[in-house]
């Protein structure tokens, strides 16, 4: 284990987003006497609610684009580590139109990787377990940090070309990178383009819950809240160069994600709309994290999915404002593409 880093001044970029905020949240009750600047650019994913009600003198929030370099050289200066989480991060929306993955992605952390080199900032960079491709459902093996890069989506080759600028700038410019590839969250907060929050206020709008292709695609889920911790772990413990997995052991195929949620929200198991397959559609992610735990001592607190899962449809239904203004025109776009 390398020598602790204690930051007392940190970025994080895309802090008004889904994990972002999380990770905001758990900074600012776990580790008192640090300072979070949030650099959010506020897209449709970003919602500043998310971090509303933080201490004014533990958070504050810069809207502006991680692309803007000129704002990168104003605000940078004076802190001791960027945690990088801004992205466009929804696969569907890739297919649909991939240019604002290459730009927010790729020149985005290109941009955050050169303003890490000239101001001499500690750099953590957040990446998915998309970058590997996948597996098939009777394959034995798990992704680890030696599985060899494979993406398939618009999204994932951007995640995946982002985690390749990581590596050269540590080793051609000796900027100090971590690098941490975590699978599929769940929890508050998260757009409802996305399939867990999506089924949920699909069911409490009476619209029927739409499952891809034939629903055995597998997701290996982690709590957010798990997420932030391990990330928190890799910035102050963790080996700088390295990679690291995050995952809590959660496979799940859709079909029994969606069965479980159907159920809880007292729903027939077949209340569900079987609709079009994303195109080139990853069948499974697993995540071997026996490094992160066993190197930086990291584990899960969130091990029962039901538990997270009944949390998670309460919050939903008892925030109903948070999310409702955007429901008609994600459904809209889902149903011009037939999804
Ligand atoms: P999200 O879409 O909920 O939030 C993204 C945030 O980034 C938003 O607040 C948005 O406004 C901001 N943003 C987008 N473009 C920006 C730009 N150019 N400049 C500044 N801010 C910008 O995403 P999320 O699901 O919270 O994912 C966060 C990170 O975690 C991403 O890097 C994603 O690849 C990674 N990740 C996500 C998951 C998952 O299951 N959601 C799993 C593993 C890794
Ligand atoms: O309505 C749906 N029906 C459905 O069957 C939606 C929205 C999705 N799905 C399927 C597709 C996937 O197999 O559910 C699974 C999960 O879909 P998403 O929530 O879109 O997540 P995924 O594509 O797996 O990617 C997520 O995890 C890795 C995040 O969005 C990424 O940012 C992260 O990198």
């Amino acid at each position: 284990m390398a020598e602790a880093f204690e930051p007392k001044n940190i970025i994080v970029t895309g802090g008004c987003g889904f994990i972002g905020s999380n990770f905001v949240h758990h900074v600012v009750n776990e580790h008192p006497g640090v300072h979070v600047t949030v650099l959010d650019k506020l897209t449709y994913a970003g919602n500043p609610e998310n971090i509303a009600g933080l201490p004014e003198d533990r958070v504050e929030l810069v809207v502006g684009d991680i692309c803007d370099a000129e704002l990168l050289d104003r605000i940078v200066p004076g802190h001791d580590a960027i945690v990088h989480y801004a992205a466009e991060s929804h696969n569907d929306n890739s297919i649909a139109n991939p240019e604002p993955f290459l730009r927010t992605n790729v020149e985005g952390t290109y941009c955050l990787l050169e303003a890490a080199r000239k101001y001499d900032v500690r750099y953590h960079h957040i990446s998915t377990d998309e970058v590997y491709g996948d597996l098939a459902l009777d394959d034995p093996a798990r992704f680890t940090e030696e599985t060899p890069y494979h993406p398939s989506s618009p999204y994932s080759s951007t995640k995946a070309s982002s985690d390749l600028l990581v590596r050269a700038w540590h080793r051609t410019f000796g900027v100090r990178a971590t690098i941490s590839n975590c699978s599929n969250n769940y929890g508050p907060y998260q757009h409802i383009e996305k399939f867990i929050p999506r089924q949920i206020t699909n069911i409490l709008e009476g619209i029927r819950p739409k499952l891809y292709g034939d629903g055995k695609n597998v997701r290996d889920w982690i709590h957010t809240d798990d997420h932030s911790s391990a990330v928190w772990t890799i910035l102050t413990k963790g080996v700088i160069g390295e990679t690291y997995l995050i995952g809590a052991d959660g496979e799940k195929s859709n079909i029994d994600v969606l069965r479980a949620i159907l159920e809880r929200m007292g729903k027939d198991a077949d209340d569900f709309d079987w609709v079009r397959d994303r195109p080139g559609h990853d069948r499974r992610y697993a995540i071997d994290s026996t490094k992160l735990r066993r190197e930086l001592g990291w584990r899960p607190k969130h091990t029962d999915f039901s538990e997270g899962l009944d949390q998670t449809i309460a919050w939903y239904t008892e925030h109903r404002a948070w999310w409702e203004g955007a429901k008609a025109a994600t459904e809209a776009k889902y149903a011009a593409q037939g999804q």
